[in-house]
């Protein structure tokens, strides 16, 4: 078994990873960005290393530094989380050649699976039916045509190399085709770096259904039941629960077997996911995701099983300690992801901010998975999860109530979250009966009077932190020690000292954001929120209409369009890429 796990990640997925690690009595490293000097993982862990730096590429997606961070630490294992590394062949190469294991499949399994084509190709051949479609890559518009009038229409033109929906386009009819193409291919280029795509026949009210399996070196596969996890917008999973109400023993088994057959078709090991679209009695291979997902929780409430520790002792070598036939569920399960988001009239908008309350909720059957405490920083530089909240029940509507309730004792200030929609959605009589599908919260639940009336402290309240070095004498050994101060500590005790002050965040400012003011008329365009600018569409002089897009902003992960809210002539433009603005900034002015 490891001694030390390096925990390649961040927030409440680094914090799950050290939870059973000491459980299992192995050692845990932790990495952090200056952002993160303080955050939970890294005073969770036995010990942690500096990466430096502020956003995800200057820090945890830096590879030297990591590669670094995992010589210094003599760490024997690598854990990636999600996300930054746990899909990256070459890292999983790279870490193999330090003869160091990355807890996770074999790059190769990545890679077949990382390219939807080829994935959609092993499936085939293992026997399992993807959405019927193409496994060429496409060449014209004719071939999207002519699919169409022979399948019907609509249909799906998708990213080889996409995910999360980037890179797909849904095409209505043959006049759209050839638009459709381009504008496919140029976000996934724009997004992936390359932009091969493929066609699939459009479902347009699927269930989005994906099998949990578990793999060891030796053969042996299980899989350990589904998860539905139809509840979400713009690909952003906002409720997920296991099993998927509704489906059928027989159903389950099938899809069981079909997930066992496409890990086993790319030589897989450790966690999966196999994803699935689910409509009219039919499932369908949709895409394998090759790590550990965020919604795993469910399946460990109903199967009892925890993957992590499942993950570790599979990357170690050591066989399944049990069989197909000994899996057994329990009730049900429900996880709401918690995300720093404003629901407000359905728009999620991004809300990092200090956590200045947050009152967290237990009892029987309760589980919270946070990356923070009341008063960390989520910075506009990270993803917006801030925790996710798991019930168990004993059936689907004594999960339903129970999350009700625990949602209910859960009190977050300072930042917006998503309780308020997950509230109404847990609530509503769709939900209730399990009649919705991936399109539902966009199309049906009914946000747009939802209001959620907060005064937000807007920005990074975060403190400043001095910098003093000192000379200490380790074991003989001449060391020189930085010290970071909170410099209120600094000012009230030692006052008139030299110091080096570093900024955490962007400087502080208190003001209420007013969501939808920039549709006031004024021309005074500002930003709904904090983050930062990637591109000005416009310059003075251009002529614009209401409506068309001036501006993108990113933050928290997610690119937002910034509109004009009147037809009229730039005279003025603030900003320019890469500038860090504030909640309520005036960025342009149309006149
Ligand atoms: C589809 C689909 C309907 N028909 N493919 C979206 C992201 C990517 N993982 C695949 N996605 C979809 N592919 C066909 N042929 C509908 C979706 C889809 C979706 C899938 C899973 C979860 C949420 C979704 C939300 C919108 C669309």
């Amino acid at each position: 078994m490891f001694k030390k796990i390096l925990v390649a990640n961040r927030g409440e997925i680094a914090v799950r990873v050290i939870r059973t690690a000491r459980e299992m009595g192995i050692s845990t490293v932790a990495v952090y960005s200056d952002l993160d000097r303080n955050a939970l993982h890294v005073r969770l862990a036995d010990e942690a290393f500096s990466l430096g730096g502020t956003t995800a590429a200057e820090s945890y997606l830096n590879v030297g530094k990591i590669l670094n961070a995992i010589r210094l630490s003599g760490a024997d294992a690598v854990h990636p989380g999600y996300g930054f590394y746990s899909e990256n062949a070459d890292f999983a190469r790279a870490i193999e050649e330090l003869g160091v294991t990355f807890i996770g499949p074999p790059p190769g399994a990545i890679e077949i699976m990382g390219d939807k084509i080829s994935s959609r190709i092993a499936a085939t051949k293992a026997g399992v039916n993807g959405v019927p479609g193409t496994v060429e890559v496409l060449k014209s518009p004719q071939e999207v045509i002519d699919f169409g009038n022979e399948h019907g229409w609509p249909v799906a033109i998708k990213a080889a190399y996409g995910g999360g929906g980037r890179g797909m386009r849904v095409v209505a009819d043959a006049q759209s085709a050839v638009e459709a193409l381009e504008s496919a291919q140029r976000e996934a280029l724009s997004a992936f770096g390359r932009d091969e795509s493929y066609l699939e026949k459009y479902l347009t009210w699927p269930r989005h259904i994906e099998m949990q399996i578990i793999c060891d070196a030796y053969g042996n596969s299980i899989w350990l039941g589904e998860r539905d996890c139809s509840c979400q917008r713009r690909h952003q999973k906002l409720i997920e629960e296991s099993p998927a109400p509704g489906l059928s023993q027989e159903t389950r088994n099938a899809m069981g077997e079909a997930a066992i057959r496409v890990a086993r078709a790319c030589g897989y090991q450790n966690a999966g996911t196999v994803e699935f679209l689910y409509q009219d009695g039919e499932f369908y291979f949709l895409e394998m995701n090759t790590r550990l997902q965020v919604e795993h929780p469910v399946t460990e409430m109903v199967t009892l099983l925890d993957l992590v520790e499942l993950q570790i002792k599979v990357a170690a070598k050591e066989p399944l300690s049990f069989s197909q036939a000994d899996v057994k569920t329990y009730g049900h399960a429900i996880e709401c992801r918690i995300n720093a988001e404003d629901p407000s009239e359905g728009r999620f908008i991004p809300s990092p901010g200090k956590i200045t309350k947050f009152a967290t909720p237990s009892g029987f059957g309760t589980r919270l998975d946070a990356g923070y405490v009341v008063g960390d920083v989520v910075s506009q530089y990270y993803d917006n999860l801030v925790a996710k909240l798991i019930v168990w029940g004993k059936d689907r509507e004594s999960a339903r109530k129970r999350m009700l309730r625990a949602l209910g004792e859960t009190e977050i200030a300072g930042i917006a979250t998503t309780i308020p929609a997950q509230l109404k959605f847990l609530a509503h009589p769709v939900f209730i009966e399990a009649g919705h599908s991936t399109r539902w919260v966009e199309e049906g639940a009914g946000l747009e009077d939802l209001i959620i009336k907060t005064e937000l402290k807007t920005q990074d309240s975060d403190q400043d932190v001095v910098s003093r070095s000192l000379l200490a004498e380790v074991n003989g050994k001449r060391v020189e020690v930085k010290l970071l101060i909170p410099s209120d500590l600094v000012s009230s005790t030692n006052s008139g000292t030299q110091s080096t002050p570093f900024k955490r965040g962007t400087a502080s400012k208190q003001r209420s954001q007013t969501l939808g003011s920039s549709r006031g008329g004024s021309g005074k365009i500002s930003v709904p929120m904090q983050g930062t600018i990637v591109k000005i569409l416009v310059s003075v002089g251009d002529k614009v209409e209401q409506g068309s897009t001036v501006c993108i902003l990113e933050a928290m992960k997610m690119e937002n369009a910034i509109l004009a809210d009147k037809s009229g002539e730039i005279t003025e433009v603030r900003v320019s890429p890469g500038d860090a603005v504030g909640t309520g900034d005036v960025i342009l002015v149309i006149s």
